[in-house]
């Protein structure tokens, strides 16, 4: 039976009650929650916003990068109606391991900061009664953790995350928090694969329940007509003169799925669902059977405040913005999004690339940056990686495919960021992946995983696995920067070459220059607004030589939050954006550009 990790939505026979607001809060500094059962409630908590990184709120710094556990407590009022159903608190994410009491009763582990799990309370609940709802969240790094880095003890005592990686260890109740009711006999998942057939759609669905009662799929269109309909768990619906799902034209019908027991309806369940297919021939990709050029951009879920907590209002500026520039694409980058920004995507006909969380599988005794520079790079020569992080990644796919599979948006998977697919001792590793992904997803969408600079061409050893190339490349900026940046094009013309022999699609998932916000400088010097328009120029005239590269994400949207460090400046500046959304010189160019390339560029 699939994890239940349905989207919670109210219907004729479900309920849905948000537990979003100020939730009481503890950090354990003394380790002490266990032993003193605060599992039973909290004494003495402050109160916190869920959801939201509960990092910068805090004025303090030991709060800020507190590593550890922290305690969430809140009340659930259970009315006795919702006693035959079956009672779940939904939790969109926690991060990074979360551990759910309800009245003093384990009811829930989970593993991984970016996926939905469920919290079952059937046997603990006390109804038409308040009930203690507490999370244990621990938010340290490791080498079994994804994303990947260390947890030190400094000699004061205190702990402190190492992230290998370049963006900040938010953690917390990140996303949403729901309680959700549904009949006993239940739709648990379903999936919909897409053919054309001349003007006609034929869409296979296969649904999961929980009982044997007859299942109906009924189809409606944007104006709520009925336009198809199918009986059993499994089936090919016929769409007629079917409207498809088409970049930045989305259109998206309404499936309904329904269990009844002759008139009597037992559950149902409403998802708007964009017909298309995705394939990749030769060095293309086809979204419909048409070819497809990728413009936008690496994303961080990021913002002020509320650092990594989904954030409603950023999601609408993020994708007005992106409308503004002429962006048809972005990869989650580096770990799955808000399901909310799927639905966005679904909605607005935006390209996802999905990325699971697993970035910083890279050996390295420091943290992201002598990562990058290669010095020591080893990691899946470790056996342990081999056990207890492929197997949590592996479980990270199966939770990926099956939250995200049914989103229109979702055309690609991206595995892994910038892991050392150098040695001998990942190939293996990175086979396991893309097996499973390939076996899991009934569209076949094309898999990947973002390159790293250091794995060129003859150097790379898994890159034969991907359906599509994608190349994070600094032609200009970690390397040869400056008034270097000929030589740089140079060495990215030469490389590029390189990649030509594989005959397959490339897209370039990160390009970018650091660039402070108000510097400006003519002629450009490295950090200045006018800097990152070189830099862009550059890049996109390398681009436009070869055929086979048919996508570019630029690194990154916005400047977003990073550990401190000699190369950052209270983050990392090489957003086209602030992060208060608003636009570096670069962004006008950029808009320029895209709006001049057609969808089928290089088709
Ligand atoms: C790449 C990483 C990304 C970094 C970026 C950078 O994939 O997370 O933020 O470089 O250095 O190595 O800006």
């Amino acid at each position: 039976m699939a994890n239940k990790l349905l989207y919670p939505r109210n219907s004729a026979t479900r309920r849905v009650v948000s537990m979003d607001g100020m939730w009481n809060f503890k950090f354990d500094y003394k380790q002490e929650g266990e032993a003193k059962d605060w599992k039973n409630g909290l004494k003495d908590p402050i109160k916190i916003p869920v959801p939201a990184s509960f990092n910068d709120f805090f004025v303090d710094k030991d709060s800020r990068e507190y590593a550890g556990d922290v305690w969430y407590e809140t009340k659930l009022y259970v009315p006795s109606e919702w006693k035959d159903m079956d009672l779940d608190i939904r939790f969109d994410a926690a991060t990074h391991f979360a551990t759910v009491y309800v009245n003093g009763v384990e009811v829930a582990q989970h593993k991984g900061g970016f996926l939905p799990f469920n919290a079952n309370i059937n046997e603990v609940v006390k109804f038409d009664a308040e009930n203690t709802v507490v999370v244990k969240i621990n938010n340290e790094l490791s080498r079994q953790t994804l994303p990947i880095g260390q947890t030190i003890t400094l000699e004061n005592g205190k702990k402190m995350v190492k992230p290998y990686f370049d963006f900040f260890n938010y953690a917390g109740l990140q996303r949403s928090v729901r309680f959700v009711a549904t009949p006993k006999e239940s739709i648990v998942d379903f999936t919909v694969n897409h053919h054309l057939d001349g003007e006609d759609a034929r869409v296979d669905y296969l649904v999961e329940t929980t009982g044997e009662s007859q299942v109906y799929v009924t189809v409606y269109d944007e104006d709520g007509i009925e336009v198809a309909s199918a009986k059993g768990k499994e089936g090919t619906i016929l769409v007629k003169n079917a409207r498809l799902w088409n970049v930045l034209d989305a259109y998206l019908y309404t499936f309904k799925f329904e269990i009844k027991d002759g008139d009597r309806l037992i559950d149902e369940y409403k998802q708007e669902i964009g017909i298309r297919t995705v394939e990749v021939k030769g060095t293309k990709i086809y979204i419909n059977n048409k070819p497809v050029y990728l413009k936008g951009f690496g994303k961080h879920e990021d913002s002020d405040v509320v650092g990594r907590g989904f954030n409603i209002g950023i999601m609408k500026r993020d994708f007005e913005l992106m409308k503004w520039i002429g962006a048809n694409s972005f990869r989650t980058s580096h770990y799955p999004y808000s399901e909310e920004i799927y639905q966005m995507a679904d909605r607005e006909g935006f390209i996802i690339i999905d990325e699971t969380p697993a970035v910083g599988l890279f050996e390295s005794l420091m943290n992201f940056l002598d990562a990058s520079k290669g010095s020591e790079v080893k990691f899946f020569d470790n056996p342990e990686v081999h056990k207890e992080t492929l197997d949590h990644h592996l479980q990270v796919i199966r939770d990926l495919i099956t939250r995200d599979k049914n989103y229109a948006s979702v055309c690609m998977w991206s595995l892994l960021n910038e892991p050392d697919s150098t040695t001998d001792s990942s190939v293996s590793y990175f086979e396991a992946l893309f097996d499973l992904a390939h076996e899991l997803d009934v569209q076949k969408r094309p898999r990947t995983f973002a390159n790293i600079m250091m794995a060129p061409p003859g150097v790379c050893k898994c890159s034969h696995l991907c359906d599509v190339i994608s190349l994070n490349r600094y032609y200009g900026w970690y390397t040869k920067g400056g008034y270097e940046m000929s030589d740089a094009e140079n060495g990215f013309r030469k490389e590029l070459d390189e990649w030509a022999k594989y005959d397959k699609p490339v897209i370039f998932t990160e390009y970018g220059a650091d660039t402070y916000s108000g510097e400006h400088k003519l002629p450009s010097v490295m950090w200045s607004e006018e800097y990152q328009v070189d830099y862009l120029d550059m890049q996109h005239s390398v681009f436009d030589s070869y055929d086979f590269v048919v996508g570019e994400q630029v690194w990154n949207f916005a400047d977003f939050q990073t550990t401190e460090g000699i190369m950052r400046v209270n983050g990392n500046k090489k957003g086209i954006f602030t992060r208060n959304r608003q636009p570096k010189l670069a962004a006008y160019k950029l808009k320029q550009r895209w709006e001049s390339l057609p969808i089928g560029f290089k088709g």
